[in-house]
């Protein structure tokens, strides 16, 4: 009950009627920027972390206050992985998928998760941006409801060593722990490499190789170096068995609500980030043995025939590659 004689609206809640009035008309505004809430599990420091500023400010540009980027970066929104389901549930905007995740949903992608198939990154840009990119991204919109965007090179991968090791062929890395991402088609490419392959989430790989719970993990030079893994391994063995790649994608209920010269805009931006990215990756890539060998690091390199053989041995008699459309793996070796 009321029993005070003073007015009920006091300055102060005068000033909380009009907070809340000004609080109330924020959601109006902010409806007519399309809010992108981006996530990944990549450290900051990393190239495919800092894209995604290029593609913010290309868009504070190119569409001034149509696109509020959100960047949530080391796996802070969304674990790794789960940025599809995220994606189709209405929680995320948009993500950087890896071709792991894609084949979960789209089997003919295994192919790219298939070691020694992409030959180099000039080679990779090349088969995803023709026509082969053009009828698999086609499923992806049909089987996952994402726009791909664009593809980038996330770069090749190679074997980091915990401690020491004559690694000549796959037989040499019989027993070895070594760490992958946690999916059956990951684990079957550390398999075909001849080691034990072992799940564990990005994020917690530095701590997994400085107490000895894994004995190896696999990544590109330039991620070997963002995530300071340097720090707490001994060796590199340049097996080179992934020309890697990620998909910048958006959902198609996004896509389809953009007008025709958002489009445009949106995806050019995405091109830029992709751009910046495969430009500083190919030149770390470029440097970065050298970095490593002052860090104290061993780089070694293997037969690596031998680990080609063995990979694509395993692949071609797996289910894998049953459901590769006929002529596919031949169109990719013809791409130059
Ligand atoms: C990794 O976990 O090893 C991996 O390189 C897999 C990629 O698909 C991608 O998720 C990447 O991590 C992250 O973006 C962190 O660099």
């Amino acid at each position: 009950m009321i029993t005070s004689s003073k007015p009920i609206f006091t300055r102060r809640t005068l000033l909380g009627a009009a907070l809340a009035l000004s609080a109330s008309t924020r959601p109006a505004l902010a409806q007519s920027k399309q809010v992108l809430r981006i996530s990944s599990p990549a450290v900051p420091d990393d190239w495919h972390a800092k894209m995604w500023t290029v593609l913010k400010d290309n868009l504070d540009k190119s569409a001034p206050g149509q696109f509020d980027v959100q960047i949530n970066l080391n796996a802070s929104l969304f674990k790794q992985g789960a940025e599809p389901v995220a994606m189709a549930r209405g929680n995320l905007e948009m993500a950087s998928i890896s071709a792991f995740d894609i084949a979960k949903i789209v089997p003919e992608f295994s192919i790219f998760t298939a070691g020694y198939v992409v030959r180099d990154p000039a080679h990779l840009m090349k088969v995803f941006n023709g026509p082969i990119g053009a009828d698999l991204f086609k499923r992806v919109s049909e089987k996952m409801d994402l726009t791909v965007l664009s593809p980038l090179y996330l770069g090749t991968r190679q074997l980091n060593l915990r401690e020491a090791r004559n690694v000549r062929t796959p037989a040499d890395l019989k027993g070895v722990k070594l760490r992958m991402p946690g999916s059956k088609e990951w684990l079957f490419l550390g398999e075909a490499l001849g080691a034990t392959a072992t799940p564990l989430a990005f994020g917690e790989v530095y701590l997994g190789l400085k107490t000895g719970t894994i004995d190896a993990q696999d990544n590109p030079l330039p991620t070997v170096r963002s995530a300071k893994f340097y720090e707490v391994t001994q060796q590199i063995t340049l097996t080179s068995h992934l020309v890697d790649s990620l998909f910048i994608c958006v959902p198609n209920k996004l896509w389809n609500a953009l007008n025709p010269a958002q489009k445009t805009k949106l995806q050019s931006a995405a091109q830029a980030a992709a751009q910046f990215n495969n430009t500083q990756r190919i030149k770390d890539e470029a440097e970065l043995v050298t970095f490593l060998k002052t860090q104290g690091l061993s780089i070694t390199t293997p037969e690596v025939d031998a680990f080609r053989k063995s990979v694509q041995t395993a692949y071609l008699q797996s289910d894998y590659a049953k459901v590769w459309p006929s002529g596919l793996l031949e169109r990719i070796n013809a791409t130059r």
